[in-house]
């Protein structure tokens, strides 16, 4: 008799790698293409109101979603702001936050280490800018007949989707800034979005403005020598 309790057993089925090996030079040459490209990438805090094509977000979205993540769950869910009014109310809501962290929520020690980058709890980018892309994970799936399916290594899968798109976004020509009001969960509710999803961060995303300036301190990367070690 079946109980509850029925579990699908399912036979994994391989294809093929699609796989392109490259020669050494070319490998190499390759590599220091794209560090060259990545490494120019810097947060931008001030955008440009200009308008972004609807279909180059939508290919770099397209990107993250085919990020690593664990047993291919794909926890995460991106909603993309464009309406005017949602912007108003995230950067009322996030600047309402930002005040508290700022005027005595933040410890002394975190308001020190944020100094030299020169923000503050005016954040005018979450109304200039033309997307908002707010990136979610979910705890958990739900199927069709409302049966929830666990999700594993969510902040993990998550994290690296960004990565990605925070990449593509670059790689396409775009700014982008991570931004993270504190605490965030404001985003559920004026995104309509269900108990199963947290908001990971926002990636504020357009132009940069023609007079962005970014700050000296966030240019300082740490040595090879000093972010690996070969044993
Ligand atoms: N969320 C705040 C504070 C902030 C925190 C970190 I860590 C940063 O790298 C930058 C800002 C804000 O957005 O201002």
């Amino acid at each position: 008799m079946e109980t509850g309790n029925t579990r699908r057993v399912t036979t994994p089925e391989f294809v093929p790698l699609d796989f392109s090996e490259y020669p050494p030079e070319e490998m190499l040459r390759r590599a220091e293409t794209f560090y060259a490209e990545v490494s120019r990438r810097r947060t931008v805090r001030e955008f440009s109101d200009r308008p972004v094509s609807r279909t180059l977000i939508e290919t770099c979205l397209l990107a993250a979603g085919s990020a690593p993540n664990g047993a291919n769950l794909q926890p995460w869910h991106f909603v993309v702001v464009v309406d005017p009014e949602i912007k108003r109310q995230i950067r009322e809501a996030a600047e309402a936050e930002e005040r508290e962290f700022y005027s005595g929520r933040a410890p002394q020690e975190w308001i020190d280490a944020l100094a030299p980058l020169g923000t503050d709890p005016h954040k005018p980018f979450l109304e200039t800018a033309p997307y908002l892309i707010v990136i979610f994970g979910q705890s958990y799936g739900l199927l069709p007949d409302g049966r929830k399916v666990k999700h594993y290594y969510v902040q993990e899968s998550v994290g690296i989707a960004t990565g990605v798109l925070i990449t593509a976004l670059h790689h396409a020509g775009l700014a982008t800034l991570t931004h993270t009001p504190n605490p965030m969960g404001f985003l559920n509710d004026l995104l309509g979005r269900p108990p199963n999803e947290r908001p990971f961060l926002i990636l504020v995303t357009g132009y940069p403005a023609d007079d962005a300036r970014v700050p000296v301190h966030a240019m300082h990367k740490k040595p090879l020598s000093e972010i690996a070690t070969f044993v």
